[in-house]
């Protein structure tokens, strides 16, 4: 067990403002510590929130919480600020069922003044407190704490200009910038911000200017400013910042307690004489202090158990491939058979399999960083001079991009695959990441195809029938291992449109869409023990509908039970309801999916369980929806 005695004294901020600045640094290791010792019990974000320790500490302990509010882009590097704000004790469960969440949450804690776990929010949420603030005439900051990564989203530099415009003077901004998003960041901007001239040197190398500028001749004068500003563009980071009317403080050490404590006492004298809004730019290193994690960040950003001493996680249990894993692998088998196929992510190379495909095709690959939006818009720009672009974007993250895949994809009818994977509940991630709605969201669009797989078999199927399909189209699957199910050799399109018919029945028709429809075999399996008959329909597609074979076995059956993962509003049920009341078929129905309500982190299997989404709730449906003819 970790030695954490200054940790005991600490249930709030408060607690920790009343130490003596010398002891700052020594919360900070205790809080290292601790972090390290949980997390390598329940798993979690390791590597971003051991970046953040002395950044997070320091805030705390020079700025007025919780009357200063802070506000943490995604919320995945807070863990020190969780045990700064009285959660040491709700670690032991972190992302399980009445435990702590992973990331920042309003109901969890005062503390928490702004809930995320999506990324580039941080400085809009900050801007609008401040703001408020000023509006209230009330004391305090807001300050945002942002990565390099989040900073790559759009929406941060939307808040940036908008906060310059205003010249929000209580505002402040930190920048932990660590070079990384979960891969190592990309982008322009990342290189820009990128310190591979130290900050004593890029000094050295403008006074050298300086002095060099001076001994021209006058009639070069003109020449010597400009060149002497480029420089400045050159060396500093900060002129970025400056251009958007921040003034720029940095870069600075953002593990040396004794530089942010200075930086941040300065900081606020600057925010108190209406100096903001102000931006931090603090170099920090992901996984420091903890060696296994320092030298492998990538692998340690989201980690499951593993052993303090050797840094090894538990191996991963031999068993069916991930349904990310397939995905990665058909698309690269048919890449190979076709050079249009470009394949985009959004930062999330490793999380979508697309690392793998980096690997092979190197240069048909794209990670355009942490930008949706942009990612959709430029593979629909890819997609009007006949590339076939494959968007590999989580259903929670392509939320974001909605207005691009209407306005930009549907609308021009452009050939863009999206495949969605963490369709359906994701587990310890919790209500920010379930991918609840993708199908309410993108069956309502014209033009657009939606299918899920009931297997890792159908999965690549599938695959090759978004790709050849002419429009966009959109395959979602889960955060899941396969069922182990045998793969066919040859991939071959779907007939779009076309639902399987599993296994006829007389009583009940039970519709599925994706991994349920093997949850519904099992119900059909045990029903018929009890002597009820039960068809299973495979939907394959939530749009477009197999009518066909829906409205009659619906008629013949007599009782409809429709099972999704995913929110029963806007649905895939509801698309069967609006199919049955459109061909006239009134038979008692229920829609088995996720309700009006959130689902917080926690185990899948206990979740489904509760959501009614096995083979047990199924067969308890089928049971009312027969009892109530
Ligand atoms: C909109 C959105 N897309 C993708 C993600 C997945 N994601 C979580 S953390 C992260 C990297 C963040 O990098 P950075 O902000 O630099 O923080 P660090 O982990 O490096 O401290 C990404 C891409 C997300 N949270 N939100």
């Amino acid at each position: 067990m970790s030695d954490v005695k200054l940790l005991e004294l600490i249930r709030s901020p408060e607690d920790l403002r009343r130490l003596p600045r010398e002891e700052v640094a020594h919360v900070a290791e205790e809080l290292r510590r601790e972090i390290v010792d949980h997390v390598s019990k329940t798993g979690g974000h390791l590597a971003s929130s051991l970046g953040a320790v002395e950044l997070i500490t320091a805030l705390h302990w020079v700025f007025e919480t919780p009357r200063d509010r802070l506000v943490f882009d995604v919320g995945h590097q807070g863990y020190a600020h969780k045990m700064l704000t009285g959660r040491r004790a709700g670690f032991e469960r972190i992302g399980q069922e009445e435990g702590i969440g992973k990331f920042l949450r309003r109901a969890e804690s005062p503390y928490d003044h702004f809930g995320a776990g999506h990324a580039g929010t941080s400085i809009s949420a900050a801007l609008g407190m401040a703001r408020a603030k000023q509006h209230k005439g009330e004391p305090g900051f807001a300050i945002a704490v942002i990565g390099d990564g989040g900073m790559t989203a759009g929406m941060a530099f939307e808040a940036l200009n908008h906060a310059g415009a205003l010249h929000q003077r209580n505002l402040l901004v930190v920048l932990n910038d660590n070079e990384m998003s979960i891969s190592p960041n990309v982008g322009a901007l990342s290189s820009y911000l990128s310190r591979k001239l130290s900050a004593p040197m890029a000094r050295r190398v403008k006074g050298w200017a300086k002095e060099f500028l001076s001994s021209l001749p006058g009639d070069m004068l003109h020449w010597a400013v400009k060149a002497e500003e480029s420089i400045k563009v050159f060396f500093s980071p900060g002129l970025l910042f400056e251009a958007l009317s921040f003034k720029y403080v940095g870069p600075v050490q953002g593990h040396r307690m004794e530089v942010l404590l200075e930086t941040f006492e300065n900081v606020k004298r600057m925010l108190e004489s209406g100096d903001g809004p102000i931006l931090v730019h603090a170099i920090t290193a992901k996984g420091y202090g903890y060696e296994p994690a320092a030298s492998d960040p990538v692998a340690y950003h989201g980690v499951t158990a593993f052993d303090v001493e050797s840094g090894k996680m538990a191996p991963k249990k031999p068993g069916p491939p991930s349904y990310t894993k397939v995905f990665s692998d058909a698309l690269i088998r048919l890449a190979r058979e076709d050079e249009r196929i470009i394949a985009i992510t959004a930062a999330m190379a490793g999380g979508t399999g697309l690392d793998r495909f980096e690997r092979e095709f190197p240069d048909r690959f794209y990670d355009v960083g942490i930008a949706e939006q942009h990612a959709v818009t430029f593979a629909a720009g890819l997609a009007t001079e006949g590339m076939k672009p494959v968007a590999a974007i989580y259903s929670t993250f392509l939320q974001r991009a909605y207005d691009q895949v209407v306005h930009d994809v549907c609308v021009q009818n452009l050939d863009v695959t999206f495949a969605l994977d963490r369709a359906g509940v994701v587990g310890a991630d919790g209500a920010t990441h379930q991918g609840f709605y993708d199908i309410a969201y993108l069956r309502t669009l014209p033009n657009m195809i939606v299918m899920a797989p009931k297997d890792e078999n159908e999965l690549q199927h599938m695959l090759k029938t978004a790709i050849e399909y002419p429009g966009p189209a959109a395959v979602r699957y889960p955060r899941d291992n396969g069922f182990g199910v045998p793969m066919d050799p040859d991939v071959k399109a779907i007939p779009v449109g076309e639902a399987e018919l599993l296994r006829d029945g007389d009583h009940a028709l039970v519709v599925a869409l994706g991994t349920v429809v093997h949850a519904a075999m099992e119900a059909a399996a045990e029903l018929a023990a009890e002597g009820i008959s039960v068809a299973v329909l495979n939907a394959r597609f939530a749009k477009p509908l197999d009518a066909g074979r829906l409205v009659p076995l619906a008629r013949r059956c007599g009782a409809v039970v429709c099972v999704e993962e995913h929110s029963g509003m806007g649905g895939f049920g509801s698309a069967v309801l609006e199919e049955l009341a459109a061909a006239g078929v009134a038979v008692p129905l229920r829609i088995l999916a996720v309700p009006d309500r959130l689902v917080e982190h926690g185990s899948p299997s206990k979740i489904r369980h509760r959501l009614g989404l096995d083979a047990e709730g199924i067969a308890r449906a089928v049971r009312e929806v027969v009892g109530s003819r």
